[in-house]
Parts: C-alpha cells; structure tokens; sequence
C-alpha cells in the first residue's frame, strides 16, 4: 500500500486508553475521529432509516441488483477470510445502490453440519443451542463491521421454517423423477459407525476414530444431477461472467468424454457372465492391448472371489482404500490375475488375462478397462510391474517403425496407427472412427459419450441435519410424508453418548405408521448432506418468510443473483449443486431460470507471517514483538518469555499454524472502517492479500488523515452548495484531479480493481492537501465532498462523519446519495501533443494548449528547434493540419 502521509504520526491509538486520549501527544489532545462513537452511530442510523431494507417484490420500473457472498458456517467467530469476503460485497452492494439499482444484499447461515454434533458429544451441548449461540456471537460481529445488509431476510439453515420448506422440495423433485434411491459403496467407520465423505478418510483411516475405514454398500438417496449433465456442461459458455477457471474445473468435473463400449468374450464363463464391456476413450489403441482389468467391485470379480480366496483377499485389500478418486490415483497400483482370458474382438484366436486392479473405479464407465501400456501410463506401470507385453499402435510423427519402441513412459500425443490390422495408417481420429464402425456392425459394441460426473448421494447418518421426508413402510416400500405433516422436525432429546446415528437409535422418533396403509413404519433416519441447504438458500432470501420454498413473484423479480462472491473452494461442488438445484426448481415450477448466478468472483485468501517458539510452538501474532536486529534485519521475539523466536513463511492464515488475526480485536482496536479499507487496499481481490500491522496502523492513518483534513478545512470552505465555477491555476488542477478521481475511481470499482481504487484516492488526498490558497476554496469544498462519497463503499462510516460534517443539516446520508458523475470538460487535458513532420518524416512534437488556433498550432511548428533544422531555410509550400494531430511542412 501506497500511504503519502507525512503530515500526521503514527497515531495508532492505545488499545485500552479511551478515544480522544493520547498521552503522547502532550497535555493538550488533538480532536480526532472518535470512531468508537461514530460507527455504532451511523450503524444505528442506517438502521434507524432502513436505508438496506428491500421488498420481497420490487416496485415497477426498478433496476434490481442482487449480491450475495457464500454465507458463513456458524463456527463461533468471524476470521479474516469473512472480513475480506464480506467487505468485498459490500463495497459492490453500496456502490450498485449509489448507481441507482435496488439493491438487495442479504446475510444468513450455513447452520447445520458435524461441528455442532461434536460440540454435542465433546461437551454436552445440544447442536441447536451451540448454533445459534454462535449465530448470535457472528451476527453482532458483523454488524460492527457496517456492512449494508438487510437483515430483516436473515434466516439458519437450522430453522424448521428453511428446512421445512427444503423438504417440500426434495417431494417435489422426486415426483418430478428428480431423485432415486439406489445402493451405493461409502466409506464406513466401524467404529463411528457413520459414512465418511472422502475428505474425512485420511491414510484410510476414520478422521475421528482412526480406525481402518470399510467399503460398504447402502441404500442411499440421490438427486439424479446427471440428468443435466449436458445442460450443465453447455450453459458454462453463456456465463460470461465467471472466471474462466471455474468454468474449466466445471467443465472437467462433469468430464465429458467421447468413447466406446467394447464387450470382450471370456474364453470360459463364470457364473453366467460370458462377456465383459469395457468403456475406453481410445478405441484406436485396441490393437495395442495387453490386459483386462476389473474393479474390486466388479460382478465378474466377485464370482471370481466367491470361488477363489485369494482373488477375496486382494479385494477385502483394495476396499480398505478410501473410494476418493485422489486416494486411488496416489496408491501404488496393485492387481491380482484371475487366471481368466477374453478374446480379442478383431484377432482371431487371441486372448488376454483379466485382472483385477486397483485403479479401476466401478462407478466410472463400465468398471472394467481394457490396458493398453503402449499409450496410457497407468497401464504401463502396471504391465511392467506385472510383467504384462506392452505393443506400441500409435507412431510418432517422423518416427521409424521398425524402431520406435516405448520406455519408461507411454506415448500419449497423436500418430499415425501401426501395428493394428486394417487400421495402419489412419490418423488417431480416423482410427476411432473405424474401430467404432467395425464394432458397431460386429455387434461388439458402439460409440458412446460418458460423463464423469456421478448422480449426488445425499443422504448422511447425522443427526444435526435436515431430516428427509420420507417413511419407510413393509408393504408399500418409501412413501413421501404427507404435505400437510410438513415439516418433519428434529427432535430435541437426543443421546450423543452412543457412536451411531442419534435419529436411529432415538426411543420413538422413528417409530410411526405408514401415510399410506396406517401400518407401523419406520421414518427415514437419514439427513441431507449440508451441500444441499446451500444449493437454494440464494432463492429463499427472495420470499424468506413464505409458507412455500420460493415464490415466483419475488424469485422471478430478483434472480439471478447479479454478484456472488466468495472462495475459489467452492468452484465445484457448491456451484455445481446450486445450478443443479435452479434446474430442478424450474422444472418443478418454482423459478423460471437455470443459472442462478448471473456473475461470480473468488476472492483470494487471507494471509500472514507464522511465529515459532525455540521449543517448536506456534505463536499468536500477538504473542510476538517484532524487533530489529543489529544488522537491520527484522526479528521476533516471544513476548511472556523475551526468548526469540523465528519469523516463518506468510501463508493462508489458519488455526494451526496460529498466523491468525481476530478481526474482532481489530475493529476494537482501529474500527471497521480501518479493517475494511486495509483488506482492499493491498492487493487485488482475486489475489492473496498479507495482513500486517503496519498495512492496517496506516489505513488507520489515513482514516485520521481524511478526517483532519476536512475537519481543518470546514472553516475556509463556502457554503455547501456554492458553485466552484470556471476556476484557473491551483483551482482548476484540484478540480480536474477530482474529476479524474471520480472516473478512476468508478471505473475501478466496475471492474472489481478495489485495490486501484484505494490507490487512486490516496493520490486524491495528496492533491488535496497540496492545492492551497483562498482561491482554492470552492474547488476544495468539491474535492472534499467528493473524497468522501467515493471512500464511501469502503469506509461507509467515516464518510457519513465527514458528510455530515461538510453539509450540517442535510436531510439524506452519504448511503441515500447517488454516485458521483465526473465532468467531461475536466477531464480532457489541457493540452495536446502534435506531431510535426517534414515531407512525410517525423521531425518533432510540440505541446499546444487544447484551444490554440490554426495559426498557433502551424507557427508552434514552425519553431519547433529540429524541423528548423529539417526546414533548413527552405520555402514552405504547403501546410497540412489534422487538428489535434499532425502538421505536415512540404517544401
Ligand atoms: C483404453 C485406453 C488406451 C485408454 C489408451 C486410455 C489410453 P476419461 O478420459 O477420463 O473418460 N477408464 C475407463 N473406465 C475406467 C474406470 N472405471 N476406472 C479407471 N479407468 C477407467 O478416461 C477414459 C479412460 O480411462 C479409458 O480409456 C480407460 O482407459 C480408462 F491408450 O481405454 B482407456
Ligand atoms: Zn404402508
């Protein structure tokens, strides 16, 4: 950050001293800005007027404005990634409103998941209460942060009236052919007895229970996401504002990719099974193959297990292996031979062996592959390890073919096709073409498109968490609890001393009659992931009271959401649910559209030195003195112990590395203004930004600076509402910087540059304070208003201090005042440069004022000192003059 300030010390104010008193500066304090009253103040004021509140559906004629940052996960505290998050949509939210859109900016919480449950079973406390006793810790957090919320639309995902109406949904998507139920392979704690996402298997092991996790096959509920696949992947063209490296991760978790099926005759059945299909995006290579690999799950697989133990021992091996694609992809390929062989489709009289590997996942295409090691590197090391043949079919351009062989790597790049029958010397997409021709006519299988992306299982064994709604009856199998016993509500006594789910092993809970036959039935234990209460939430802010999920009035009017904002971790998953979910909601009739979020920005992280004791222990910043070393050189030194201790790298700030800072003791400290200016001040948003206590001790200075200086100024300034005319000299310039200001500064915060903005009005304050004289004053009394509205989005309360100070008595707030409009005739230069040229060749420029004369513009030229020299005493014939450009002398 860039901080011109010389006038003013460093005044950091004393964390515990009172506003106003500074000791160090003598018996007489200055005045200052006193932001412990002032931001409270303006807070309430806000508030008082309702200057953030919207209506559910906007009046006619409005230009509606929608920003959204991804909502908190009630943990307790608000961190510094949230300030960053959250200032950012601020500045767009005061910003859009000044530019005259209604603009709705809500706030609300992410507020079920497993941290509550293992409050509940750490400490005794009930999910629910430790939840909202954290919403109520954030909230107030938040709210000194000034940021312009509505919080009348605030809501918890744990509220039954939000997880009432998610279970209206969920019934109507599934009557929509929306969701399905299906078995399914999860991680499993034994020990826990829960499913584990994949994050929460580390080494194959249980998060919480270390103990070796189990594959397991349950019933399970899931949206059918796969159904838009297609959609999914073509509408990220027409998000044209979302940064391209979203769309990429999008595009390739959906993962299309062109193939084909092949099914391969076993040269001896087993268990009925004659033939194994496999789903390769080279079919080219076919001539290339070597083996037949099976997943662990594979129905041929398991008939080959069920009469050979070793091939169940090798399989009992692989599940132990979490399911993560991740978790597959860093184990060391393994396979067992199952002594098996299938013919090759075009070969007469060829077979390969079928293996059983571990790199094969059954979720993906058929669970089976045909390797090819010539050309796939997966396939290579397995064949090397297993001693299986590897056959190059693809030829590098240029290479020999008697020659060319594979080593350690496979070859992956286009060729021509060698060694593989009718197929030699096609090109690789022609090869395709063929292979799929020939399969097709042999009926040995067709061209498909395979996608990646999975149907999304959403149920989980928790309790803190929005039950489904659905009973399980003998007779008529899962019947949808009725509308009209909406919503199906959590309990409030449950056991957390039980490993288990508490909704399972509940004394009554379960325990109801079907909706259907009134015979005794069983309630589906199962909650929805938490992915789920964030895929809508956006839409409920719309109509957040109303006895439905959405309605149409109120989400066709503000959808979609024009901003969103938030972490690049959730480029995937969250995005992916939310547009799923705007898909299923259109064709369940509650929205009209499929993208619910119309621009996207990821902000970057939040970053700090660490701290480390001599013993190894991580410190607190707060915990360390930064000190200068004799060699100048910056050093750390324990405070409690005076021991030194070393300065680490600065990195994303986390708990365990203890490189926080509590933004709470920092807006006690500085104010929220302070806080809010420093995160945009250092870098641009979509970067990392450090936090250091120099970077935010001077964007506190410079609050104090704008303050001073409009407070020093009040007593020279006209009357508010006084022209500043056609100034000249010192008066124009300040007047042209502030209207150039005005146009940087716009144009910055257009374009998602905050970090310019905050430069830009830093070099305003400088030329500020340099234009000086009583002819001066009318322009400053411009320059300061004008300051002050354009810091507004980022410093909303100091503004409001100095508005009010510059126009006492004026009825409306900074937060009520249009956005500043720059002035053309200001911001054209004062002059202009012309190029002179003799017979067609630059000779020189020359700097003319902007309203110079023909007659000037030509005699300027003429003097200029080299083309005298290019003119050279000869007669000039003809002048040629584009205004405002060139002047031409032909002699
Ligand atoms: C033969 C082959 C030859 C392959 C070659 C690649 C290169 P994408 O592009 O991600 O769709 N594959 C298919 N199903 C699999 C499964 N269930 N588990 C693990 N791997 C599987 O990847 C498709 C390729 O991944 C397929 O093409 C198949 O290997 C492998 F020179 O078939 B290929
Ligand atoms: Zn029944």
């Amino acid at each position: 950050m860039n901080d011109k300030d010389r006038t003013v010390p460093t005044d950091v104010p004393p964390s515990a001293a009172p506003a106003g008193d500074r000791a160090a500066q003598g018996p007489r304090p200055e005045p200052r800005h006193d932001f412990r009253t002032a931001e409270p103040r303006w807070q309430a004021e806000w508030e008082r007027r309702g200057c953030f509140a919207v209506p559910d559906v906007p009046p006619p004629g409005a230009r509606k404005y929608y920003v959204l940052e991804m909502f908190p996960y009630p943990s307790g505290k608000i961190h510094m990634g949230h300030v960053r998050n959250y200032t950012l949509g601020d500045v767009v939210a005061r910003y859009k409103r000044a530019r005259g859109h209604l603009v709705m900016h809500p706030m609300g919480w992410d507020a079920f998941g497993l941290p509550a449950e293992n409050a509940a079973r750490e400490r005794g406390i009930h999910p629910g209460r430790w939840t909202y006793d954290n919403i109520a810790a954030m909230r107030a957090e938040l709210k000194r942060m000034g940021l312009s919320l509505d919080w009348a639309r605030e809501f918890a995902t744990c509220d039954p009236e939000y997880y009432g109406q998610q279970q209206r949904l969920f019934l109507d998507f599934w009557k929509a052919g929306l969701v399905e139920r299906k078995e399914s392979w999860v991680n499993w704690d034994p020990v826990d007895q829960t499913v584990l996402a994949n994050e929460q298997v580390i080494d194959g092991r249980g998060w919480r229970s270390g103990a070796p996790v189990e594959k397991k096959k349950l019933a399970q509920w899931f949206f059918r996401i796969t159904r838009y696949a297609e959609d999914l992947l073509a509408a990220l063209d027409g998000l044209d504002r979302w940064p391209e490296r979203v769309k990429l991760m999008q595009a390739n978790w959906i993962g299309r990719s062109e193939g084909a099926r092949v099914r391969f005759r076993l040269a001896e059945a087993v268990a009925d099974i004659a033939e194994v299909e496999v789903f390769t995006t080279r079919p080219d290579t076919l001539f290339g193959m070597s083996f037949l690999a099976l997943a662990a799950e594979h129905p041929l697989a398991q008939a080959v297990a069920a009469r050979d133990p070793k091939a169940a021992e090798f399989i009992a091996e692989c599940r132990r292996m979490g399911t993560s694609e991740a978790a597959i992809e860093q184990a060391e390929k393994r396979g067992h031979d199952t002594g098996l062989r299938v013919a090759h489709p075009f070969l007469e009289g060829v077979t390969f062996p079928v293996w059983i590997a571990n790199f094969v996942l059954m979720e993906y295409g058929t669970g089976a592959i045909f390797g090819c090691p010539g050309h796939d590197q997966r396939d290579l090391e397995f064949a090397r390890k297993y001693g299986l043949s590897v056959l190059p079919v693809v030829l590098p351009p240029g290479a020999d073919p008697a020659r060319f062989t594979i080593g350690e790597e496979a070859y992956v790049e286009d060729g021509t096709i060698f060694n593989s029958g009718f197929l030699d010397g096609l090109s690789v997409p022609e090869a395709k073409r063929r292979v799929v021709e020939a399969l097709e006519r042999t009926g040995q299988g067709e061209g498909v498109v395979n996608w990646r992306l999975r149907d999304w299982g959403v149920s989980r064994q928790r309790y803190w968490g929005c039950p489904i709604p659905v009973i399980h009856c003998e007779g008529c199998g899962a019947v949808p609890v009725p509308e009209d016993r909406l919503p199906v509500l959590l309990p409030e006594d449950v056991d957390f001393s039980r490993p288990g789910n508490p909704l399972d092993h509940h004394p009554r809970w379960k325990h109801v009659d079907c909706p259907r036959c009134g015979r005794p039935a069983r309630r589906e234990t199962d909650t929805f992931d938490t992915f789920v209460d964030s895929s809508w939430y956006f839409a409920r802010f719309c109509s957040p009271r109303a006895p439905v999920p959405v309605t149409r009035e109120a989400v066709d009017a503000w959808l979609p959401v024009d901003q969103y904002i938030g972490g690049i971790e959730h480029a995937i998953l969250h995005l992916l649910y939310s547009r799923f979910f705007a898909r299923a909601m259109r064709d369940t009739g509650h929205l009209a559209l499929a993208e619910p979020f119309a621009g996207l920005f990821t902000q970057g992280m939040v970053t700090h030195e660490s701290y480390r004791a001599a013993d190894g222990r991580w410190l607190y910043p707060e915990e360390v003195e930064i000190v200068t070393a004799p060699d100048g050189s910056r050093g750390a030194v324990e405070k409690a112990t005076r021991a030194p201790a070393t300065i680490g790298r600065v990195e994303a700030m986390s708990k365990s590395k203890r490189n926080t800072v509590d933004p709470g003791a920092i807006i006690e400290r500085y104010g929220a203004d302070t806080a809010r200016w420093f995160i945009l001040s250092d870098n641009p948003p979509e970067r990392d930004m450090e936090w250091t206590e120099a970077g935010v001790a001077g964007a506190f200075r410079f609050t104090q600076r704008l303050w001073r200086m409009t407070a020093l100024a009040l007593p020279s300034l006209p009357p508010p509402g006084t022209p500043p005319g056609d100034a000249a000299g010192a008066a124009r310039r300040l007047r042209q910087a502030t209207h150039r200001t005005i146009a940087a500064v716009t144009e910055a915060l257009e374009g998602f540059a905050f970090n310019v903005a905050v430069a830009r009005i830093h070099e305003f304050a400088n030329a500020i304070a340099e234009a000086e004289g009583a002819d001066c004053a009318a322009a400053r009394r411009e320059a300061l208003e004008t300051i002050t509205r354009l810091a507004a989005p980022m410093m909303p309360h100091l503004a409001e201090e100095l508005w009010s100070m510059l126009r006492p008595g004026e009825a409306r707030l900074v937060a009520e005042l249009p956005w500043p409009e720059a002035d053309p005739a200001l911001l054209k230069a004062d002059t202009l440069t012309i190029a002179v040229q003799v017979l067609g060749r630059l000779r020189g420029t020359i700097e003319v004022p902007a309203g110079a004369t023909e007659a000037e513009v030509l005699a300027a030229a003429e003097a200029e000192p080299n083309v005298q020299r290019a003119l050279a005493g000869r007669p000039i014939r003809k002048r040629i003059h584009v205004p405002g450009r060139i002047v031409n002398f032909v002699v």
